[in-house]
């Protein structure tokens, strides 16, 4: 039998192991409540985008998790507009996106969870993550994690997560592309480099979830971007929450991120809400983008 991402997680820190393995309990809770969580709620999140009443379950729901572990010790959430301050004692801080994309929940589309890990203080630069994972609640809940020891993904089973792919590499050159944002706002410059690689044969692949469509990327290598816009220079995806944990990851898998300028991981964020444009996927893609811009 496949091993159990419990297992999988004896080869690194007990307590770090304790804290994803938690999560992956905490998203089998979420998988069977989505049914139960649907519509729109009557707020507005810092981002002033109207909450789901998942997005807002989800939330609650997962910080209170984190709490109860008593070795976390501060969450930046998509859903918060503060650091939320759990346990003084507490070893990790973490960043939360409770549920990416959830506007694709009415159309049961990808929704994911996506989570990073740090010993330091936040706000902080992403490259001081000690693990990032996403959780995909698709067709099937899979679990993607990295604890800097490589990419593996899991999937649930019956009982437990069970080790579907480990040490996972972006294929190269990969096969697909999604960018976010609408085709007129983009820059020319980045619009001419989409251009060229439709004129490879590169296939869209855009399905309105970040954690949903960047997995694919994982698996069949390749670019996704929501890039800096002439309407929105720094793009839409959140720089702590969104960006940071999945470039750990796409790093972890050796791929590469950028901004335009430099490596996501490298970003010094000045606040915990801040957007980043965000191109991320195979190395040798982002290299020659960045040339570009
Ligand atoms: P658009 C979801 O709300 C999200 O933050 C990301 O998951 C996703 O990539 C993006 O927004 C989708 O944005 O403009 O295509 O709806």
């Amino acid at each position: 039998m496949a091993r159990t991402l419990k297992q999988h997680l004896k080869t690194i820190d007990k307590e770090l192991a304790s804290l994803i393995l938690k999560i992956s309990d905490s998203s089998n809770t979420i998988s069977k409540e989505l049914p139960n969580r649907m519509g729109k709620s009557d707020t507005k999140n810092v981002y002033g985008e109207t909450q789901l009443i998942a997005d807002k379950w989800a939330d609650e729901f997962l910080i209170d998790e984190f709490k109860k572990t008593g070795i976390v010790k501060s969450v930046v959430s998509e859903e918060r507009s503060e650091v939320v301050k759990l346990n003084k004692k507490g070893i990790f801080n973490v960043t939360l996106d409770p549920l990416d994309g959830s506007s694709n929940i009415e159309s049961n589309n990808m929704v994911g969870t996506i989570i990073g890990i740090y010993e330091k203080d936040l706000p902080t630069q992403g490259k001081h993550q000690i693990a990032a994972l996403y959780v995909l609640y698709g067709p099937t809940t899979t679990l993607v994690y990295t604890a800097g020891n490589g990419v593996h993904e899991f999937v649930r089973a019956e009982k437990a997560f069970l080790l579907k792919k480990e040490n996972i590499k972006l294929p190269e050159p990969g096969i697909l592309y999604g960018i976010g944002g609408l085709r007129k706002d983009w820059l020319p410059l980045f619009k001419k480099y989409i251009k060229e690689l439709e004129a490879q044969g590169y296939k869209l692949r855009y399905g309105g979830s970040f954690v949903g469509d960047v997995n694919q990327i994982l698996h069949y290598g390749g670019i996704f971007a929501y890039p800096s816009l002439t309407t929105k220079p720094d793009g839409k995806l959140r720089l702590l929450v969104e960006s940071n944990p999945i470039s750990f990851i796409i790093k972890q898998a050796g791929g590469a991120s950028t901004n335009g300028k430099c490596s996501i991981l490298e970003i010094k964020p000045e606040n915990i809400t801040q957007r980043v444009p965000t191109y991320i996927g195979n190395k040798n893609l982002i290299e020659k983008l960045k040339k570009l811009l």
